[in-house]
C-alpha cells in the first residue's frame, strides 16, 4: 500500500551510512521550502518503542531467540506506523523515516537465521504493508561505517560476515523495486548526497501539504 497522501520517504543503509545526517538534512530543506514534515525513526520513536529500543539495542539483553527479536521489532513498527506514521500523512506531511521495514528484512532476514519471507510476512502485516514512495539507500562498506563509532549495540557487535549480508540484502531489495529506490554511495561528500536526494524528492511533492508558499512564490491574489 502506499500513502494517497502525504509523502513517505525512507532511508536506509548500514551502521554509520548517514542516514540520520541526510534525513536531517532533507527535513530542513522541505521545511525551508514550506512543507509540513515529520522526521521520525526506528526503533524507538514511541512511547512503547523506547521501551522495545531497549531491549533490542542494549547488549545486556544479551542472546535474544532469532523470532524473538523479529517480532520485538515488528511491535515497533506497528506502534510507530499507527501512532505516528499513518497521521502524519493523513494529515498530508511528508514522513521521513531513519529505518524502516528494509531494516528488518535484511537484518533479522539475511542477517539471522530467518528466511526474509517469514520476516517479510511479520513486518507487512504490522505495518498494514505500507511502503514508502522512496527509499534512499546509502550504501557503505559495513567496515567503513561501523569504524565511524566508538561504542557497539548487541547488533553493532555483529560479525563481519553478518554486516555483509546485511548489506547484500539491502542491495537485492533496491534492485527488485528500482523505481522506488535511490542507491547512494554514502562515501560521497555530504552535501552531494543531499543534493541528490533532493532531486529525487522534488517530483513526488503532489500530494504534500505545504504550511507556507515555498521561497520565491507569490501568493494568490485575493
Ligand atoms: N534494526 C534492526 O535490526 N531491525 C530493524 O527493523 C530496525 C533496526 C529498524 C538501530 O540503530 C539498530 O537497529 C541498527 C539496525 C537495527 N543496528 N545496527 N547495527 P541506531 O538507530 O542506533 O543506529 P543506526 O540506524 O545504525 O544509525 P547510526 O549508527 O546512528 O548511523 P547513521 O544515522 O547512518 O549515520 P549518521 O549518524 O548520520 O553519521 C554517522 C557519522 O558519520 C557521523 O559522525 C557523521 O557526521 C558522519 N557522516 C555522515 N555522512 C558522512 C559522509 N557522507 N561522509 C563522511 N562522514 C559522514
Amino acid at each position: 500500500m502506499l500513502a494517497s497522501s502525504g509523502l513517505f520517504v525512507c532511508f536506509e543503509g548500514g551502521e554509520g551510512a548517514g542516514k540520520s545526517t541526510q534525513s536531517r538534512l532533507l527535513r530542513d530543506w522541505l521545511e525551508g521550502q514550506g512543507y509540513a514534515v515529520l522526521l521520525t525513526f526506528e526503533p524507538g520513536d514511541t512511547e512503547v518503542g523506547r521501551q522495545l529500543r531497549r531491549i533490542v539495542l542494549d547488549p545486556a539483553t544479551g542472546e535474544l531467540s532469532d523470532r524473538t527479536e523479529a517480532l520485538l521489532y515488528a511491535a515497533d513498527k506497528s506502534e510507530h506506523v499507527d501512532a505516528v506514521v499513518l497521521p502524519a500523512l493523513a494529515r498530508g506531511e511528508v514522513v521521513i523515516t531513519d529505518r524502516y521495514v528494509d531494516s528488518t528484512l535484511a537484518y533479522q532476514g539475511a542477517g539471522r537465521a530467518l528466511t526474509s519471507a517469514e520476516v517479510a510476512t511479520v513486518a507487512r502485516w504490522a505495518t498494514h504493508d505500507l511502503r514508502p514512495q522512496l527509499t534512499v539507500l546509502l550504501d557503505l562498506e559495513p567496515a567503513h561505517g561501523l569504524g565511524r563509532f566508538e561504542d557497539r549495540d548487541r547488533i553493532e557487535a555483529e560479525s563481519e560476515a553478518f554486516h555483509h549480508r546485511v548489506r547484500e540484502a539491502f542491495l537485492q531489495l533496491a534492485a527488485e523495486t528500482p523505481g522506488r529506490y535511490l542507491v547512494l554511495d554514502a562515501r560521497a561528500p555530504v552535501e552531494e548526497i543531499a543534493a541528490a536526494v533532493r532531486q529525487r524528492v522534488v517530483p513526488l511533492l503532489a500530494n504534500a501539504r505545504r504550511t507556507t508558499p515555498g521561497p520565491g512564490e507569490r501568493r494568490a491574489q485575493p
